[in-house]
């Protein structure tokens, strides 16, 4: 591998199937048991909230009984082990990754385990429902709404994640489909930048075409074996 310092990883739910989480456009995903356009969208939320708070909720509660898994404890070893910059970049809400130990994570999708006020725009921790319409810690009002990003909202912290790109010297993708923007896009953004481009998946996205390298399988398997290679140099 040529001489790597600065490494961004992008991470989606592939990396946790093997934790026993859905993805959302396998067979049996997320996607074929639920419309996107009810449970994931701003306009589905304001038409039928308690669908959507009620799915957030089951999500939540089934996250307590995951465990991260071996490609989770293998980035977290990277985090651990890397003196160069690193970021992993998850579009995944749960919290498997902290889980596991990794430090340096941002996730641009939101997080299950925390509520956004719809009153005072302020954001907690949170880990119990949010059917029952409990009020804002900070406000008071009833108005607690996922901390998630949907379809159509902007994805948190682009700033940061461009500049680590325009830094990287390294992009990996690991468990995502390619099929959302703008972290479908980042592989470009990558090679326009000259940046060494490496995917991880279990079949070949729909971005494949424009990494340097492809590796198929599963994560628990070939994401310890990557960071293996990578820590030795
Ligand atoms: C394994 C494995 C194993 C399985 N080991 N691998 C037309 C063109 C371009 C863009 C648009 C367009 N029309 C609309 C848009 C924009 C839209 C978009 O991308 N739509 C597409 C449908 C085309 N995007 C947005 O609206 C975003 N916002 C936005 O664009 O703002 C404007 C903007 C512009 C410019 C810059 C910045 C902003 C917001 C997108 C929000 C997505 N939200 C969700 C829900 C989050 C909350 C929740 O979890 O409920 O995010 S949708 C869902 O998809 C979730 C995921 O994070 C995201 C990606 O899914 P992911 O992780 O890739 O999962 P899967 O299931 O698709 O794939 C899993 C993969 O793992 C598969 O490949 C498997 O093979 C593999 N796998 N087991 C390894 N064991």
């Amino acid at each position: 591998m040529p001489d790597i310092r600065n490494i961004v990883i992008l991470t989606g739910a592939g990396i946790s199937a093997e934790s026993g989480i859905d993805t959302f456009r396998d067979a049996g995903g997320l996607w074929e048991q639920h419309r996107v356009e009810d449970v994931a969208t701003p306009e589905g939320f304001a038409r039928d909230p308690d669908l959507v708070l009620g799915f957030y909720d089951m999500r939540r509660e089934a996250l307590l009984s995951k465990q991260p898994n071996a490609a989770h404890e293998a980035l977290a070893k990277l985090d651990r082990g890397w003196s160069g910059e690193l970021l992993i970049v998850t579009q995944n809400v749960d919290d498997l990754h902290e889980r596991a130990g990794a430090k340096r994570v941002l996730h641009m999708h939101g997080e299950l385990k925390s509520a956004l006020c719809l009153s005072c725009e302020m954001r907690s921790p949170w880990d119990a429902p949010m059917s029952d319409r409990p009020p804002c810690p900070v406000c008071q009002a009833p108005s607690l709404r996922p901390d998630v990003v949907w379809f159509g909202e902007m994805p948190y912290q682009m700033e940061r994640i461009y500049a680590a790109i325009r830094q990287a010297d390294l992009f990996v993708s690991i468990g995502t489909s390619g099929a959302v923007y703008p972290a479908a896009g980042f592989v470009r953004d990558a090679r326009e930048l000259s940046v060494r481009t490496l995917e991880l998946n279990l079949e070949r996205s729909e971005g494949s075409h424009w990494f340097h390298e492809s590796r198929q399988g599963r994560a628990g398997e070939l994401v310890p074996a990557w960071v293996d290679e990578v820590m030795a140099g």
